[in-house]
């Protein structure tokens, strides 16, 4: 049977109707039921989403032209580190692995539930903190931190705006993560249904696996290098200042030593869906399934290893520097793996172009983009020429956000009418994915031109050669705006009045393709027994009357 049968399931109260001693929103900040945990984190990342978006376009519109336009240069810092900040760590970060993981790696191995509920809520509180701290630091003080998003030191211990409530709150969120990627290890370790051995598992559950164990093992350095610039900023120890006999250098290590293996928290689940997405759209099963499974693992070992590819300026070593871009290269190898293998699934299949097949494959194109100028950032000699410019923010962009950000969106398509049990207009999420495809690409094709022609990031002048290419990404932000708030509005509007969905709106393979729609409160009836592959196409499950 079609890795594995749900036998005897009545249609059952779905999760939405979940009775519990509380009532209203009560009943959803208060549930440890996954599904709900997954749901609170999705509607709480879309207002930071939308937030941070908003800051975005506001830079882009004080950018139109050199000097002051709309805000003061002071103001521009504290935009800049806002809205890092909100897409980091309140954005991309948690992103799919807090909405999607919690809603479907459960279903995914046929359990009832992550191994800690609790725990998973306590998750989701701790990151509600988090948020409001950093909010907080709007509106107290001196204002939002000016430095970055990096806080680099000696800065980010002198500057008088609110670092110590910001850096506060990225060590709250952190622990976040942590809980999230020790629920994850643990799940998938002890929960798994009959017969759901690893290599049956399906590539989402894969890369799940390998970003839990970097959310546990990586995300600790970030909490302590962060509460170390509180403690030099409150008791005055020098341990970055130099002025204090610290080190800015060592700052810099401890921050990326976290920060690169948390570009694969961000992309490494990213690759998981699409890994989900492609087999279900051209109806054939996934090319190479170990080799994926294993170059999950491999990115993230070798992820560990990179992070001095920030810092060929900062004064290392040249043998670190060679040794840094070396194993910059080596992590290429692993993700193209991927990218070959999920091409090779396309090869000959029968493509059926709906929404999330084309939010996924746009992955493909922006994250090719973004992984080959990485090359260029790893190699010294284009480094040099290219680092702090707006070729490093076109960069990070096309990998985060045209990664990892177009696949949050690829995967609300897939999953969403599961999650939600309504279908979304799909002519107009044709449309939107136009606007957004031809705005990201203008707005950060531009950056790319202006970075290696010698625009400097965070600046808030520029030459008047710049201008003609400050505008374009001005109104290619315009553009990329108005597809995100049409794709928004279109899917809000559809999840809530939409058409009802069936059982299987796509076809899937995967076990939470054989639950209701949307899923009920316990996810089985009887735990199901895995017998075959996953994406095995040749077996049709019934449909559940
Ligand atoms: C409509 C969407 C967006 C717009 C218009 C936008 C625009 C910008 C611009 C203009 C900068 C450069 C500021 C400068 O160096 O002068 C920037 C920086 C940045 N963006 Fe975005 N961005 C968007 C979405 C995102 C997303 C989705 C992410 C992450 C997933 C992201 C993460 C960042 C980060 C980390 C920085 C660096 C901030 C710093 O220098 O500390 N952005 N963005
Ligand atoms: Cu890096």
């Amino acid at each position: 049977m079609a890795n594995g049968v749900v036998e005897g399931i009545a249609i059952d109260r779905s999760f939405w109707e979940e009775r519990s001693r509380y009532r209203g929103i009560l009943s959803w900040i208060l549930s440890t039921d996954h599904k709900r945990i997954g749901i609170l984190y999705l509607s709480s990342m879309i207002v930071f989403f939308l937030v941070a978006v908003g800051i975005g376009v506001l830079m882009r519109l004080e950018m139109i032209s050199p000097g002051e336009t709309i805000v003061s240069a002071q103001t521009y810092n504290q935009l800049f580190t806002l809205h890092g900040m909100i897409m980091i760590f309140l954005f991309i970060i948690p992103g799919i692995p807090a909405v999607f993981g919690n809603f479907f790696l459960p279903l995914q191995i046929g359990a009832k539930d992550v191994a800690f509920p609790r725990l998973n809520l306590l998750s989701w509180w701790l990151y509600m903190l988090g948020a409001c701290l950093a909010l907080l630091s709007l509106f107290v003080g001196n204002g939002p931190a000016d430095t970055g998003w990096t806080f680099y030191a000696p800065y980010s211990i002198r500057t008088g705006t609110n670092v110590t409530i910001a850096v506060i709150a990225g060590f709250i969120l952190g622990f976040s993560s942590i809980l999230t990627g020790l629920n994850f290890l643990t799940t998938i370790h002890r929960l798994r249904a009959p017969g759901m051995k690893w290599f049956r598992m399906p590539l989402f559950v894969w890369s799940l696996y390998a970003t839990g164990w970097i959310q546990i093992l990586a995300t600790p350095i970030l909490g302590i290098t962060l509460a170390l610039i509180v403690v030099e900023r409150v008791l005055g120890v020098g341990i970055f200042d130099p002025a204090k006999g610290g080190d800015p250098v060592l700052y810099q290590h401890l921050f990326w030593i976290y920060s690169h293996p948390a570009v694969y928290i961000m992309v490494l689940p990213a690759m998981g869906v699409i890994s989900e997405i492609i087999p279900t759209f051209v109806r054939r099963t996934i090319f190479g399934y170990k080799m994926i499974a294993f170059s999950s693992m491999a990115i993230a070992f070798v992820g560990y290893l990179v992070w001095g590819h920030h810092m060929y300026t900062s004064g290392i070593s040249d043998t670190s520097r060679m040794a840094f871009s070396f194993l910059t290269f080596l992590v290429a190898i692993p993700s193209a793996v991927k990218v070959f293998n999920w091409l090779a699934t396309m090869y000959k299949g029968s493509i059926d172009f709906q929404p999330p097949f084309l939010y996924g494959i746009s992955f493909m194109f922006l994250f090719t983009i973004g992984g080959l100028t990485g090359l260029i950032l790893g190699a010294l000699a284009t480094d040099i020429h290219v680092h702090d410019t707006y070729f490093v923010v076109a960069h990070f962009h096309y990998t985060m956000f045209g990664g990892a950000g177009f696949i949050f969106f690829a995967a609300l398509h897939y999953w969403g009418p599961k999650m939600f049990g309504r279908m979304y207009n799909k002519k107009l999420s044709y449309y939107a994915w136009g606007l957004l495809f031809v705005g990201f690409n203008t707005l950060y094709m531009s950056m790319f031109i202006l970075g290696y022609k010698g625009m400097p990031r965070r600046y808030y002048y520029y030459l008047p050669e710049f201008h003609n290419l400050q505008v374009s990404a001005t109104v290619g932000s315009w553009i990329l705006v108005a597809g995100i708030l049409l794709m928004f509005g279109n899917l809000i509007y559809g999840f809530w009045k939409g058409e009802k969905a069936s059982q299987n709106p796509w076809g899937g393979t995967t076990l939470e393709w054989q639950v209701a729609t949307p899923p009920p409160l316990e996810n089985f009836h009887k735990i199901p027994v895995v017998e075959t592959e996953p994406y095995d196409h040749r077996h049709k499950f019934r449909e559940v009357k």
